[in-house]
Parts: C-alpha cells; structure tokens; sequence
C-alpha cells in the first residue's frame, strides 16, 4: 500500500483531529451568550461570546492565526486579525498552522432582543485557505448548488431570478429571496417585487441565511443585497462545504477603504468573488452554534443541572455535515436526572 500523500495527511489534521475541538469552541461562545439574551445590550451579547471562545481556543492543540475576528489590533483586545490562538505546544512539539475566521455572535442584536437565528460561526482551513477580508460592505448573491455558474453580479435583478428559476425547475414567482432589512435594499426590493418572486425580509444574519439558500428544504432559494465582507468569507467557507453558489464584490467607496484593501494585499477592489475565492482551502471546518431558537439550528436550553446546544458542523474534503447535539453538565446531575428530551 502506497503512503498517503502529504495533502490528504494534513488534510485529516484539521478536518478530523480539530473538528470536535472546534465544535466545543463554538458550544462554549454559544453557552456564554445566551446566557445574556434578551438583556438588550447587543456589545455584552457579543463580549460574552468573544471571551468564551478566545478562552476555550486556548485548549486547542494547533497553531492559529486569527484572519477574519472582531477587527484589527487596536480596536479588539480579542480575537484581532493576526492574533495568535491555540495552546502552548510542549517542547520540540510542533502544533498544525491553521487559519482561523470567526463571528464569535453573528447577529448580536438578535440576541439581545432575544429574536430567531443568532449564531456563533467559526471557520477553519490550511494557512491561505481563507480570504483576509477587510471589515466592509460586501455585495452578496448566494444560492443552492443547482445553481452553478448561473449567478451574474452585474446582472440585472431580473435575469439572475430567471436563471436561478431555470436551475431549480421552476417559475420566479415560486422562489423565496431572502435580503436583510435595510433602506438601502430599496431599489433592491423593488426589483425583486416587479420581477415577481416573493420576498423574505430579515433583520439580521445574512450569513445563516445563505447556509439555507444552499441545503434543501429550508424554504429559501436565493440571498440577495449587501452585508458585511468577513460574514461573506464565513459564508463562503459554508457554501464551498454544501456545494453551494456565490458571487460577491467588496463595496470599496472611500479613499480610506481602498487604501485599507491595498494594504491587506487586495490589488483589484472590483474583483468578483466566488465561493471558492473567498474561502479556496482544500481543508475547510465550518462550525456553527445556535444561540437563540432559530430556522436551522436550535437556541441553547438552560435546566438547571446543565444546558443543550445544538451545531452545525462541516467539512469540504470529506464532505461531512454533522447536527451535533450536545447536553452539557455544569455539575453531577441533580435527583431528576439528566435531560434528554
Ligand atoms: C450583515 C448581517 C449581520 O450586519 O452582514 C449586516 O449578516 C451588515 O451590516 O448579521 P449593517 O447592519 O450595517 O447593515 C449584521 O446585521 C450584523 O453583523
């Protein structure tokens, strides 16, 4: 029997050795969260979540470098682009680099006000595996894996619905577009509205709204508008996971903002992305945790003895998507026993 190659070693050093790690990071941030939601102070929803996963991070048996975090240096004391995460390797030991994208609460208002599909999202690949995105606006279209190659950013609203109609087999007054509440969809909207299909407007979580535009079932075809650029890397890295489509195009509008992109090594901010240039590891984990109740995943369960959390949790070289559900136990459980349903 031949030796495996190097990539396919490595590969399973990340996807396998630090895929249960991962899970436990994004359950820890998940807990710690939650236990803050509905207090309506989106910044300590998100403190929580930053300081359970930068604090359960330090178990973890690798070598990482933070790509896409809370911001840049200076303005986040945890979980900076570049900050170094993992435990301390005993001498002569030589931990896995491995890069790092996270959104420790993606949805931080949804939290605090205690609305669906608050997330925690973690994504993990090979050094190089994640695009370094700055912190802007991205234009985002996302849809299922029938869609391959049919998606055109610079389009007309109109001719990506009928081609995104086309791929899935039916008309563009059945399909469901979901775009984030904002004025500045407005034209969008309306584009979408005269083309005929129907509409999903969501407060927040564009992110987890493109993971259902790419599985089945989930009653959503397509993700329209513009978001945040790290949630689109983050996105992309779960679509590359799923098969499923993306183009996207960084909003660069200021002198300041194209300056900040030439200095992270972005030399053409007009540059449309795919999936697989956002996130173009060979070696991609993408770990998601439910914080409030949501469509795809549920909210964490206090009872008392403990909690449950439930998560998603995927990887592209051997394409496996897993629903981890887990009860945790503060402490040894009480007379009623542990609770399973
Ligand atoms: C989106 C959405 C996020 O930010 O990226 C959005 O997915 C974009 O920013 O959940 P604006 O709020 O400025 O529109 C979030 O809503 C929050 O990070």
């Amino acid at each position: 029997m031949s030796a495996p190659k190097q990539q396919t070693k490595s590969a399973s050093r990340i996807e396998r050795d630090l895929l249960g790690d991962f899970i436990h990071v994004a359950e820890e941030a998940s807990i710690a969260s939650a236990r803050t939601m509905g207090q309506g102070n989106a910044e300590a929803s998100d403190q929580a979540a930053v300081q359970a996963m930068r604090h359960a991070f330090e178990a973890v048996e690798m070598a990482g470098t933070i790509v896409i975090g809370e911001g840049e240096r200076d303005e986040a004391p945890m979980l900076y682009i570049g900050e170094q995460v993992g435990a301390t390797p005993p001498p002569g030991v030589e931990f896995p680099r491995v890069s790092i994208a996270v959104d420790p609460l993606e949805g931080t208002n949804l939290c605090a006000t205690g609305t669906a599909n608050s997330i925690v999202v973690l994504a993990a690949s090979e050094p190089g595996g994640l695009l370094h995105a700055p912190d802007c606006y991205m234009q985002k279209i996302i849809a299922g894996p029938a869609c391959r190659d049919a998606l055109d950013i610079d389009a007309p609203v109109k001719y990506n619905l009928k081609a995104i109609a086309h791929c899935l087999d039916r008309q563009v007054k059945d399909l469901v577009v979901m775009v984030l509440d904002r004025p500045r969809h407005q034209e969008l909207i309306s584009q979408i509205r005269t083309a005929g299909a129907r509409i999903r407007l969501i407060p927040d979580g564009d992110l987890s709204a493109g993971i259902a535009a790419a599985v089945r079932g989930a009653g959503v075809d397509a993700v329209f508008g513009t978001g945040g650029a790290p949630e689109g890397v983050l996105t992309a890295a779960a679509l590359r996971c799923l098969s499923g489509e993306m183009v996207a195009r960084l909003v660069v509008n200021t002198p300041e903002l194209e300056a900040r992109i030439e200095r992270m090594g972005i030399r053409d901010g007009k540059r449309i992305y795919t999936a697989r240039d956002l996130a173009p590891g060979e070696q991609i984990v993408f770990v998601a945790s439910g914080v409030t109740e949501g469509a795809l995943l549920h909210g964490v369960r206090f009872f008392g003895d403990g909690c449950r959390t439930h998560t998603l949790a995927m990887t592209y070289s051997s394409r496996e998507v897993r629903f981890v559900d887990t009860v945790h136990m503060f402490k040894e459980p009480g007379r009623l026993g542990v609770r399973l349903y």
